[in-house]
């Protein structure tokens, strides 16, 4: 059955199993679920399950890269296939700016986020991980006068404070207008948007698609 399947990716990915990873998930794709359903219902739950295990102390940092390296080896199959599911259309929707706080190197959600917008027809330009403030603005300089989107993703509480900056210093480079910002990553809620001034968050990858479109 389905939930059987979904049980398996996301233990696939709870015992560092790379290979049973990618198998499982072409398995799940011949039954006939959807790349989506794959990686929020299924693998999502294993890294959630394995970073609490760290939190706990029950597994340590090579536990957590052989689980990420899973996860990798299913994103290889499921990337293309979620660019796929949904045809780009040639107007563009707008030019998504993503990346990672500077000191932040999780790069799984903000390379799956950053597909999922391409896929719903975002022009994107990805500054990959680690990425400093003033590069960001200059970015957003670069491209202002166009419909612009910045986002931005932090999974540690640290790097998360960053995101504050950011938003700050395009305030002070007059150039807030210019743009909306989403900001997501586990640690970032709906208050932590309020409160520095951003437009909005999203819980993964689909929903982020879903609040890009209605900023834009
Ligand atoms: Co890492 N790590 N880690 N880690 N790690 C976390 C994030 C902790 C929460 C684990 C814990 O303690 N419970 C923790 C942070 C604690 C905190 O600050 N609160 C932590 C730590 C401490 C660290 C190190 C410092 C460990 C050390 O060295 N002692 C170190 C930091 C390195 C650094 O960045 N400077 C570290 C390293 C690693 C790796 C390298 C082993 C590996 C990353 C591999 C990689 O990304 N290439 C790793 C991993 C995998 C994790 C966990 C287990 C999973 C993260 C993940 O990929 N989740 C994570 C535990 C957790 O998050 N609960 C743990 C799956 C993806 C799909 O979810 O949340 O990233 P996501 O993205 C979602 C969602 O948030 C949303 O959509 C995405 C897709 O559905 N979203 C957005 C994301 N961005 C968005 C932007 C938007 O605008 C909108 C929505």
């Amino acid at each position: 059955s389905n939930q059987e399947m979904l049980d398996k990716l996301r233990d696939t990915i709870v015992t560092q199993n790379i290979n049973g990873c990618a198998a499982a998930t072409q398995e799940a794709l011949d039954a006939g679920m959807t790349a989506v359903e794959i990686i929020n219902d299924g693998l999502s739950p294993g890294m959630k399950i394995i970073g609490d295990k760290f939190e706990a102390a029950e597994v340590y940092l090579p536990q957590i890269m052989m689980s990420a390296k899973a996860m990798n080896a299913a994103m290889e199959i499921l990337v293309p296939i979620l660019a796929e599911e949904k045809g780009a259309d040639d107007e563009g929707v707008g030019l998504a700016i993503t990346y990672v706080q500077e000191g932040d190197i999780h790069d799984i959600g903000h390379r799956l986020v950053t597909t999922m917008l391409e896929a719903n027809g975002f022009k994107i330009v990805d500054m990959g991980v680690d990425v400093p403030n003033d590069k960001i603005s200059e970015e957003v300089a670069k491209n202002k006068g166009k419909k612009l989107l910045l986002v931005g993703s932090a999974l540690m509480t640290t790097s998360m404070l960053g995101q504050k900056d950011t938003v700050s210093m395009l305030v002070e480079e007059g150039l807030r207008d210019s743009v909306k910002i989403m900001f997501g990553g586990a640690p970032v809620s709906d208050a932590w948007i309020a409160e520095i001034g951003a437009d909005a968050t999203a819980e993964n990858a689909a929903d982020a698609a879903r609040v890009a479109l209605n900023l834009m």
